[in-house]
């Protein structure tokens, strides 16, 4: 359409569903799930119809979802159908408290909820708190009955047509956000535009881990994260090569069966997932057969040189590890195929540019630690309402990472940890902070402070310095007591693996705590985990 004010149209839908059945892969089979094959032709028209059946309720473009769904292809359906029809889905973790749901909803302003009925149910009672809410749709996998004021997405789904143009989005329209953890506690809205999954496709994936139709992927990172939405889903659908989807979290024995029984060609984990697996296999000693894959990739965390050589001793594949974030949307420093330096994060993927500089943000010299910064066109258009966080992250055309890396004279850059206190458990964050506010819930807890502590496989876990209240005794029963008190307040992967008690903890004149001393303290015992 030629009408003034519209731009250049696009909409992210088209390539990633349309085009393939254009381009005559029909047939072919996109998602594998379970027991079902679902081909591009039927993936595009259960999108449609998720798209009309939002039309009919009365969404809009730039209107937003939230989407709290495991990994099943509903999952796929709902995310691109939405954003057929300009509709901004906002996919978010599965495994958050219901405050958390509560934050999520009433933060983005979200005029719908599709959800999953195992995750609904622990959450409905909430219900009066979501102020802008308009419509639950609930997506049921089982036979139960739902209450009359939710809709049933299938229902709507089977009753909607399964013909649907796409909406006149421009290319940087908001297509969807994802949450992005902060070291305060509260998570950001990052805002990702209609363009932005075309431009990671075209430059980590095609020209770092060269995927082609040939391929099949598998995310044990999922769909919800910005890095298996890339792995587990628009990499694959981008380059008109299939998915396998897993509903389960990951445990070792599922993600090897899932690879011996789907034999994907690339495989997408965390180090504390291939470290996990390594010791699985060692522990049990069963032999799995992974020579379907052609490559595996990590990121989340730095990879532990040891877990490389052990996995590549095993299953005779590499690991490459990349680091990406939510607001780069995927990997933007990696190894390559035939090009890895082992310990390193690699090179910057061609489409980026990646600088370490000082605090005054001068370029620093080869070999010297400083603040990575990068730029290239599917960074975050910005984070939602927090105008000061904008200003000191998106300065111009670069994006401050918040990590410290150094580069080496042949180009390849070393992590060297976060500028914040952050933590990186098992590739997802962790508050240090929001740890520490649960802890001193309970009653039996005077003063907490939470930092990482590297185990002897050099992955990062949470480590709780607790004061107890006068006349509790420390015993290893109130270890165990506390670290499921967390589990039960918060989102279980962040409970501390490890509690030493103590009788004080340092802190400076004002009553700040010094992380640093406790780091410090620990170095000095040189304690191993
Ligand atoms: C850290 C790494 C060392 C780093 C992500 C791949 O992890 C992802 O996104 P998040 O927003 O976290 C981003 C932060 O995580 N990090 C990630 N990868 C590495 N540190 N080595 C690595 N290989 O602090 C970074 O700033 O959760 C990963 C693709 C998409 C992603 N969103």
């Amino acid at each position: 359409m030629d009408l003034r004010g519209l731009g250049v149209t696009y909409n992210a839908a088209n390539l990633f569903i349309d085009e393939n059945v254009k381009k005559g892969l029909g047939e072919k089979i996109a998602i594998y799930y379970r027991d079902k094959r679902i081909s591009y032709k039927a993936l595009q028209e259960k999108v449609n119809r998720v798209g009309n059946m939002l039309r009919k309720l009365g969404y809009k473009m730039e209107d937003r979802i939230l989407l709290v769904c495991h990994d099943i292809p509903e999952f796929v359906y709902s995310f691109f159908g939405a954003m057929k029809i300009g509709v901004v889905p906002i996919p978010v973790n599965t495994m958050m408290q219901p405050s958390d749901y509560e934050y999520f909803l009433n933060n983005s302003r979200a005029k719908g909820l599709m959800i999953h009925e195992d995750i609904w149910a622990n959450i409905q009672q909430r219900k009066d708190r979501f102020l802008f809410l308009e419509h639950i749709i609930v997506i049921k996998e089982s036979a139960n009955n739902l209450s009359e004021d939710v809709f049933d997405f299938h229902s709507l789904l089977d009753q909607a047509d399964k013909e649907l143009e796409n909406a006149l989005t421009n290319k940087d329209d908001s297509a969807f956000w994802l949450f992005s953890s902060g070291s305060t506690g509260d998570p950001k809205g990052v805002i990702h535009l209609h363009h932005d999954m075309e431009y990671a496709l075209n430059t980590y994936a095609k020209q770092v881990l060269e995927i082609s139709e040939e391929d099949r992927c598998l995310s044990a990172s999922k769909l919800f994260f910005a890095y298996g939405l890339g792995g587990g889903m628009y990499f694959p659908l981008g380059a008109g090569a299939s998915t396998v989807l897993v509903k389960e979290r990951p445990d070792p024995e599922t993600i090897f069966q899932t690879i011996e029984k789907y034999k994907p060609t690339i495989f997408f984990g965390v180090p504390t997932l291939y470290g996990m697996m390594i010791d699985y296999a060692l522990k049990t000693g069963k032999r799995f057969d992974l020579s379907s894959l052609r490559v595996c990739v990590s990121a989340g965390e730095a990879l532990p040189p040891s877990l490389y050589y052990k996995w590549k001793d095993m299953y005779q594949v590499d690991i490459l590890d990349g680091i990406g974030s939510t607001e780069a949307l995927h990997i933007f420093i990696s190894n390559r195929i035939k090009d890895i330096k082992i310990g390193s994060s690699g090179k910057v993927v061609p489409g980026f540019d990646a600088k370490i500089v000082d605090e005054n943000g001068a370029e620093l010299p080869i070999n010297e630690i400083g603040d990575l910064v990068i730029r290239g066109d599917c960074i975050a258009h910005g984070y939602w309402n927090l105008h000061d966080q904008n200003k000191q992250k998106f300065i111009g055309e670069w994006f401050h990472t918040g990590d410290k890396y150094y580069k080496d004279e042949e180009g390849y850059f070393w992590y060297c940890g976060r500028s914040d206190d952050m933590l990186k458990v098992g590739g997802v964050w962790v508050s240090p902070i929001e740890v520490e506010n649960c802890l001193l819930q309970h009653q039996d807890v005077f003063e907490v402070a939470v930092i990482g502590v590297e185990k002897k496989d050099r992955l990062v876990v949470p480590k709780a310095f607790v004061v107890l209240k006068q006349g509790v005794d420390k015993t290893k029963e109130k270890e165990e007591e506390l670290k499921l008190f967390v589990k039960q307040q918060l989102a279980p992967y962040k409970y501390p693996r490890i509690i030493e008690f103590i009788d004080e903890l340092p802190k400076t004149a004002t009553g700040k705590i010094q992380r640093y001393k406790l780091r410090e303290i620990l170095k000095v015992n040189e304690v191993s985990y």
